[in-house]
């Protein structure tokens, strides 16, 4: 058995697989906001933070470690995993001093993690990847660097607000002394990763690439991205490594506490876009994953590492070796929920009253489908862009309205995927949206792909489990082939006829964009 661990935005869950069998074995979550009441984050961070802050409080992922492990124990014997691996919501930053290492190494299983590692933390809260506060750092970054095209071609992204080397230059100049007594710097998923292992473990290519530090050519900390970001930051990093390395065995705190056997190896985390990719089987290239969440995110795996001219896309490592694309849409599920409770619809009418009762180009009108601030193009401004007759920029005719907001999407999105250079010829589509048959039967005729639907929701814990497992020797194409299945009459073709509509629809779009 081995066991995948996903410490996200909103939850930590965990999920057992058992590779022989081919199935997956059990799976809990603790919701932050639900089960942690006390942090006082009902989405899993801070509310209220100012200037763009949006952080969260570390203890709060140790003590959904611990009950989330609780809850496993209750009726699982943990003594039959060989392998843990974690992924965590990326860019987000951990700030240890040195006694961080001592106290992980001498755990009480008797006392809670949060209680006994809190005190090594030399900033209170960690900044996540919804934190914005960093656009003056990013420049500065960029500034030094040599431009930000150069901060893109050595580590894959231009300066990004939510990265990791933008936080931790905001930290260096905010509290330099606190800056000073950090000893190490993690990522939530190497941290979440350490605690288990009971010491400090690398971060991995994958989440590694997302904090505007790491050389993708060598695949180490650049010196010139580190020198810009803050001084002496190659002592506070780990080692950057490849993913399917294993850091050690499982920590005895967790052995006493939960019965997990002292010869459980902990394996390297990574980040849970890259760790969807594996539990969405689409770790080779040419399928591409949709991932319509709370953002829509768009990503695949690459053979070489092409660059966003643009800067909106990034380059991540890929968990079974070269790189994946990373493409982040904010107004996902946010701006169809605008519409939807604008036009006091249910997902259902949604799909029945927008969708099917109009044609595919909205009749040609056009719709930037931008409901808040975007990052996929840069976006400051609130509210949609309308063109076409009175009546739809007026915004009457809902069902118009409705397609127009989707086809915008998803033009948006394919426009904005063009850098990668590869046409999908299939797409796997995740997360909450994927389940309306109408938005799905859209994604497939405006990438003119077929697409598939996954039974499984929790696509990164999945993933995590797959690479524990892969770690400790199974082949990776064979645990593919046996989790990573579509669900039954999932699968979509595209139209033919309507590919030559959404050819001249994204020209129009384009060109709406530009003006
Ligand atoms: P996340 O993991 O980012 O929290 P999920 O992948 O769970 O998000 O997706 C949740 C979102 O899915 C909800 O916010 C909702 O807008 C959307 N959603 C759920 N069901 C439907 C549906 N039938 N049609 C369109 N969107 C839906
Ligand atoms: C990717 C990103 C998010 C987080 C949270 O760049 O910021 O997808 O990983 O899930």
């Amino acid at each position: 058995m081995f066991l995948g661990l996903d410490s996200s935005t909103q939850s930590l869950s965990a999920l057992v697989i058992d590779p022989a069998s081919g199935s997956i074995v059990r799976e809990v979550s603790v919701n932050f906001g639900a089960s942690l009441p006390s942090y006082q984050s009902p989405s899993g961070f801070i509310p209220g933070g100012k200037n763009g802050e949006v952080h969260a409080d570390p203890r709060m992922w140790l003590d959904a470690l611990d009950m989330a492990l609780g809850k496993l124990a209750e009726d699982f014997d943990l003594s039959t995993i060989e392998a843990v691996a974690c992924s965590g919501q990326q860019h987000g930053s951990v700030y240890l001093d040195h006694s961080f290492a001592q106290r992980l190494a001498t755990l009480d299983p008797v006392q809670p993690l949060a209680d006994q590692l809190s005190a090594a933390l030399t900033r209170a809260t960690a900044p996540i990847w919804m934190d914005t506060s960093t656009g003056v750092e990013c420049a500065e970054i960029a500034a030094a660097a040599g431009g930000n095209a150069e901060v893109c071609r050595l580590s894959g992204s231009v300066a990004i607000e939510r990265f990791t080397g933008p936080q931790i230059r905001r930290f260096y100049k905010q509290d330099p002394a606190a800056y000073e007594r950090t000893a190490v710097i993690h990522l939530v998923s190497s941290f979440i990763g350490s605690v288990l292992a009971g010491k400090n473990i690398a971060i991995d290519h994958g989440d590694g690439a997302g904090m505007n530090l790491l050389n993708l050519q060598n695949l180490d900390w650049d010196e010139s991205l580190l020198d810009a970001t803050a001084p002496n930051l190659r002592a506070k990093l780990p080692a950057a490594a490849a993913s399917p390395s294993i850091a050690g065995p499982i920590s005895s705190y967790f052995t006493t506490k939960y019965g997990i056997s002292s010869s459980c190896q902990v394996v390297l985390s990574t980040g849970d876009n890259p760790s969807s990719l594996v539990g969405m089987g689409a770790t080779s290239p040419g399928t591409m994953v949709i991932s319509l969440g709370t953002s829509d995110t768009f990503f695949a795996a690459m053979e070489n590492p092409v660059t966003d001219p643009q800067g909106f896309g990034h380059v991540f490592g890929n968990p079974a070796g070269g790189f994946m694309s990373l493409i982040c849409f904010r107004n996902g599920s946010l701006a169809r929920e605008a519409l939807r409770d604008a036009l006091g619809l249910d997902w259902s009418a949604f799909d029945r009253q927008g969708l099917a009762a109009t044609t595919p180009g909205s009749e040609g009108n056009l719709m930037l489908p931008f409901f808040g601030p975007e990052i996929t193009p840069r976006r400051d401004f609130d509210g949609p862009v309308r063109k076409g007759s009175a009546e739809f920029e007026a915004a009457g005719n809902p069902p118009l309205q409705v397609r127009a907001l989707l086809e915008g999407q998803f033009l948006n999105m394919r426009l904005h995927s063009q850098w990668i250079g590869e046409k999908a010829t299939l797409i796997r589509l995740t997360g909450g949206a994927s389940q309306n048959d109408g938005i799905a039967q859209l994604v497939a005729d405006i990438f003119q792909a077929p697409v598939e639907r996954f039974a499984i929701a929790n696509g990164a814990g999945l993933g995590a489990a797959l690479r524990a497992a892969h770690a400790l020797g199974h082949d990776l194409t064979t645990l593919q082939a046996a989790f990573c299945k579509p669900a039954a009459g999932s699968r979509l073709e595209p139209d033919p006829a309507t590919a030559a509509i959404y050819d001249r629809a994204l020209g129009d779009y384009k060109a709406l964009l530009s003006a």
